[in-house]
C-alpha cells in the first residue's frame, strides 16, 4: 500500500451555524490537510499513481492544487513546476516556494496557465497534473466522504452535503464518495461564485459552457469551464445535486464570520459554500422545497485554501467594499 499523503481531518459539530440553521451542522475542516485544502487526496492520489517514475511534476493552478502538486512532488523526491495566472495572490507564489516548486505565471486566469501548463509538459517531457478533470483525482477526493462516514458512525446520514465548485473535481469526488458509502439520495448544494460559475451556467444551458472571463475574486473558483463529468452527474435522475451562486461580497462575509466565530481563516473559494449557511440561502432553498427536511445533519466540506491572509483579507474587504 502506498503511503498517503492526506490526513483524516476532524469532522466537527459547529454549534453556532447549527443554532442558525436550526439543524446540526458538521464541518469537515479540510483546511487542516498539509497543504491547506482538500486538494491533496486526489492530487496525492494521482501522483502516487502517475508520477513516481517522473523528471518533474507540471501543474496549472489557481493556487491550491499547486501547493498539493508541490507537495506531494517534495514527499516523493520528484521536481515540480507550477504555473499560476498573475491573478492569484502574491502570497501563492511564496506558499510554492516554500514546498520547492519552481513557479511560472502565464496569463490572466487559470485556463491561460493550463494551456502554458501543458506546453511545458509536452515540450519538457514533464507529468502533467490536471487540478479537477480525472478519475484519479476524483478517487482520491472520494475519501473525504468515507471518513465523514466512519466520524458519524452506523445509522447517522447526512441530510445534505454543502460543497465549492470550481471546476468540479470536488463535486466529482463527493459524487463516488456517496455512491462508494450507498448514500446516493443525500443532496449535494454546490456553489459558486457569481463571475467562476461556469458549473451553474452548464446547468441553465444544459450542455457545457465556456465563460468568457473569470470576474469574481474566488479565483480558486475560476475554471472557465466545468469538467464533463461534473455536469454529467448533475443531469442524473439518480442524484440530487443544487447549484447555487453567492456574490464576492457574500463569500468574503462569509470567511470573515468563520474566522470570527470559528476562529480559521479560509479563503474566498471556501467562502462561497460558507455563505450558503450565512446568508440563508440553505434555509431558502428549504423554504422553496428544493432542499427536502433534512433527516440529517448538513455535512459543509470546509474546503480550505491557503491564497489568504491578513493582508490579503483586508486587500478583499477594500476591493470589495466589505
Ligand atoms: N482550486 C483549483 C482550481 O483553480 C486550484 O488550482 O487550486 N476550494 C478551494 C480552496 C480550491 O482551491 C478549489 C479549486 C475549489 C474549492 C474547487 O474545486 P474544484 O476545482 O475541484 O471544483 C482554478
Amino acid at each position: 500500500m502506498a503511503e498517503h499523503f492526506h490526513v483524516n481531518t476532524p469532522l466537527l459539530e459547529c454549534m453556532r451555524m447549527s443554532k442558525r440553521l436550526g439543524i446540526p451542522v458538521y464541518l469537515k475542516m479540510e483546511n487542516s490537510q498539509p497543504s491547506g485544502s482538500f486538494k491533496i487526496r486526489g492530487i496525492g492520489h494521482l501522483c502516487q499513481q502517475l508520477a513516481r517514475q517522473s523528471k518533474g511534476v507540471v501543474c496549472a493552478s489557481g493556487g491550491n492544487a499547486g501547493v498539493a502538486a508541490a507537495y506531494a512532488a517534495r514527499k516523493m523526491g520528484v521536481p515540480s513546476t507550477i504555473v499560476i495566472p498573475s491573478s492569484s495572490p502574491q502570497l501563492v507564489v511564496q506558499r510554492l516556494q516554500d514546498e520547492g516548486a519552481t513557479v511560472k505565471i502565464a496569463g490572466k486566469v487559470w485556463d491561460d496557465a493550463n494551456a502554458e501548463a501543458l506546453r511545458l509538459a509536452e515540450t519538457e517531457g514533464l507529468t502533467y497534473v490536471p487540478p479537477f478533470d480525472h478519475p484519479l483525482l476524483w478517487q482520491g477526493h472520494s475519501s473525504v466522504i468515507t471518513e465523514v462516514a466512519a466520524s458519524l458512525g452506523p445509522g447517522v446520514k447526512p441530510g445534505a452535503v454543502l460543497v465549492a465548485v470550481g471546476g468540479g473535481g470536488l463535486l466529482c469526488g463527493i459524487i463516488q464518495g456517496l455512491k462508494n458509502v450507498g448514500w446516493m439520495d443525500v443532496p449535494v448544494v454546490a456553489m459558486e461564485t457569481v463571475g467562476a460559475d461556469c458549473f451553474n451556467a452548464a446547468l441553465k444551458a444544459g450542455k457545457l459552457v465556456t465563460l468568457d472571463d473569470i470576474t469574481s475574486e474566488a479565483k480558486c473558483l475560476g475554471a472557465k469551464t466545468a469538467c464533463k463529468q461534473a455536469f454529467e452527474y448533475s443531469q442524473s435522475s439518480e442524484l440530487n445535486i443544487i447549484s447555487e451562486l453567492v456574490t464576492d461580497q457574500q463569500a468574503l462575509q462569509a470567511v470573515q464570520t468563520f474566522l470570527d466565530e470559528e476562529r480559521v481563516l479560509v479563503e474566498m473559494a471556501c467562502g462561497a459554500a460558507l455563505a450558503a449557511v450565512y446568508s440563508g440561502l440553505i434555509g431558502r432553498l428549504q423554504d422553496e422545497g428544493r432542499l427536502p427536511t433534512l433527516s440529517g445533519p448538513l455535512v459543509v466540506i470546509v474546503c480550505g485554501g491557503g491564497s489568504i491572509n491578513l493582508e490579503e483579507l483586508s486587500s478583499l474587504k477594500h476591493k470589495l467594499h466589505v
